[in-house]
């Protein structure tokens, strides 16, 4: 799934780092997400804080932070990015209108997700080092995942998972990438992803809509209902849905579990 030595061509291969980024961008105010839970009164990927690029970027360099910047689009904060990449046939038809760039900090994390749209990512890695852990839609039954949302328990720590407090995590069978400057990792359409940054850096996904039926579908059910039916639970039973649903991550992966079990 790791692709080596395919954007040699692409002046972003040479050009673009923190520094760059910098450079063309300093003056950007960015919007920040750290590790913190989930709220009731904060929206669907609501930031956390605001900086200037070039002091978030002097921030990254000084020493680990949990900062990051989640999907930021090139062609709406920094259009002149665009001349130095180009969109590879992958054999799928790629999102012209979305690319998106991802920065991260020493020893800061994207919590384990999928994407609303379930789309097909191609994931470019241009500085630091990165771990990326994967695991197919088939595994979900083993994830702890929350009810109407996109992500697991957020105590899981997928570096060191604790395997006697979410033993069903022994089950599931996944993948493990560690991306350096020029990698491209081929994330199949909804499958799951955590990230890891080791070492500061960014990256810039372009994506391909779903195509399987089954993911489309749970697409189009995420953006027209999941997260509005989410939204309006937020507003109506504040903290209270937020813990009833992270209650039901457990008892929903105990079930499955125990049902596997009966069947076996
Ligand atoms: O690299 C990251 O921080 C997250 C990337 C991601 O979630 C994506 O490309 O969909
Ligand atoms: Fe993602």
């Amino acid at each position: 799934m790791v692709i080596e030595n395919f954007i040699a061509d692409w002046p972003a291969h040479s050009k673009w780092s923190l520094d760059y980024i910098k450079e063309v961008a300093g003056e950007k105010e960015v919007p920040l997400y750290d590790d913190r839970p989930v709220r009731h009164d904060e929206g669907f990927n609501q930031p956390h804080a605001k900086m200037r690029m070039a002091d978030y970027v002097d921030l990254l360099k000084s020493g680990p932070t949990k900062y990051r910047i989640f999907l930021w689009n090139v062609l709406k904060e920094v259009p002149q990015l665009q001349q130095d990449f180009s969109y590879p046939d992958f054999g799928l038809p790629l999102m012209k209108g979305l690319p998106m760039l991802f920065f991260g900090g020493e020893d800061s994390y994207t919590f384990m997700h999928y994407d609303i749209d379930l789309a097909n990512i191609f994931h470019f890695h241009f500085e630091g080092k990165k771990q990326c852990i994967l695991f197919s839609q088939e595994q979900t039954d083993f994830l702890y995942k929350v009810p109407h949302s996109l992500i697991v328990r957020e105590d899981i720590d997928f570096a060191d998972p604790d395997l006697e407090k979410w033993p069903a995590l022994k089950h599931a069978q996944g993948h493990i990438a560690e991306l350096q400057h020029g990698n491209v990792l081929y994330i199949p359409e909804g499958y799951w992803h955590y990230m890891r940054y080791v070492t500061p850096g960014f990256s810039m996904s372009l994506r391909a809509m779903a195509r399987r039926p089954r993911n489309f579908g749970k697409a189009v059910y995420n953006i027209l209902i999941m997260r509005h039916f989410d939204n309006m639970m937020r507003r109506v039973k504040g903290q209270k849905w937020i813990d009833w649903k992270n209650g039901q991550a457990l008892v929903r992966t105990q079930r499955n579990m125990a049902r596997r079990e009966g069947m076996a």
